[in-house]
């Protein structure tokens, strides 16, 4: 019998505004909503992840009511009485008795490797290897919708000194639209910042084909899952002067090899929630590194727990040629954390306190749960 044991797992869901309505491709969000769990231990320690999805379903097959719901009645009971300390037998048994669900697991990865770390006095990234980076640089992502404002949003961040990388969120305009944007920001912002686009898989191929030649003319540097299907992204890349990026289609280890065997992609954004959790998020990277496949840290648009868990991640990569976007809690009007994150100089510091080390605001989280105090309304 383990010396130690999980007693108690706790979900709940946090409503919160965004600072400005989020438009992407596949919908516009003003509010996100966290699924936050609790993994509690019988030596007294308490490990917390968080579950988060973009725009409830419209992004992919989870959210966070259905990541609650998978906890609540399947997780939670088998893991009540197995040793949490054991963090990849508990979750490869986990894996036998839930299918797929990689949102739900990553949340729970994350709490135990917390929980393991508190244990021992040390920060997450050591549990996964070590930490080859103190600090990482982040990305913004523009995406109200409006070139003027976009460009006043990105002036203001690099005044600011938090971030001289944009991300544009296209894909929902017509082509030439969506060019003749890329084209004003890139013009204004000119040598201060770079330009990247997500177009969260918007086009079909022959439109990709079209439009990302005049995206590179047009100066930006990055095109993010400019399709839905691997085998168009295959063909396409490597057929313009700028690099294409795999998000949407990579879903764990063996789809990342699918695409290395065919280099179906220059870089790989990496998400812990969509590859199933930290350990699987890293054999991605191993098999991007093996396939000369570049990195980047992606997001899901998570609050502070999954961004500091990838953040504890990326730290550890071999290689993170293109930084991060780990600027989810920046998205949000809420503080949720006793001590904010620490953004500045372009780059997000990550914490050196045992496990995330970072500390919620239990009071200040407690108005936004819901059916708590505050409820989030359009
Ligand atoms: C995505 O598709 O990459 C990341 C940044 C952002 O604005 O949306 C996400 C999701
Ligand atoms: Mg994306």
């Amino acid at each position: 019998m383990a010396s130690v044991t999980i007693e108690r797992i706790e979900t709940r869901l946090v409503d919160l505004p965004t600072i400005r309505p989020h438009k992407l491709s596949v919908a516009t969000m003003h509010g996100q909503t966290l699924m936050l769990v609790k993994v509690y231990c019988s030596d007294g320690v308490i490990g917390i992840g968080e579950g988060t999805t973009i725009a409830g379903l419209a992004y992919g097959p989870e959210s966070p009511e259905s990541m609650k719901l998978a906890i609540d009645a399947y997780f939670a009971p088998a893991m009540i009485g197995q040793d949490p300390t054991r963090i990849q037998a508990l979750m490869a048994h986990l894996g036998k008795l839930v299918k797929v669900n990689h949102f739900a697991k990553s949340a729970l990865e994350t709490a135990l490797l917390d929980a393991q770390g508190k244990r021992l006095g040390v920060p997450v990234s050591e549990l996964l290897g070590g930490r080859r980076r103190e600090r990482l640089p982040v990305a913004w992502t523009l995406a109200s919708g409006d070139t003027f404002k976009d460009v006043a949003e990105a002036e203001a961040m690099l005044e600011a000194r938090r971030h001289n990388v944009f991300k544009l969120k296209i894909g929902a305009k017509e082509l030439k639209a969506d060019i003749r944007h890329v084209a004003e920001i890139k013009r204004a912002v000119g040598e201060r910042a770079a330009v990247r686009v997500d177009v969260n898989m918007a086009w079909s191929e022959t439109q990709a084909a079209w439009a990302i030649p005049a995206l590179a003319e047009a100066g930006c540097e990055l095109v993010e899952q400019p399709v839905a299907s691997r085998a168009a992204l295959a063909r396409l890349t490597g057929r313009f002067p700028v690099a294409l990026m795999a998000d949407e289609i990579l879903q764990g280890p063996e789809s990342a090899f699918e695409i290395a065997k065919h280099h179906g992609a220059d870089v790989f954004a990496i998400k812990i929630e969509q590859n199933g959790g930290l350990f699987a998020a890293q054999r991605v990277a191993a098999i991007a590194d093996a396939a000369g496949i570049e990195l980047y840290g992606g997001t899901m648009l998570e609050g502070a727990f999954s961004t500091v868990a990838s953040a504890h991640l990326f730290a550890s990569f071999a290689n993170l040629q293109w930084g991060t976007e780990l600027f989810g809690p920046l998205l949000i009007t809420e503080e949720i954390l006793t001590k904010p994150l620490d953004y500045s100089n372009f780059e997000l510091a990550v914490p050196n306190g045992p496990g995330l080390g970072i500390e919620l605001d239990e009071a200040r989280v407690k108005r936004f749960t819901r059916d708590g105090l505050v409820k989030v309304t359009r």
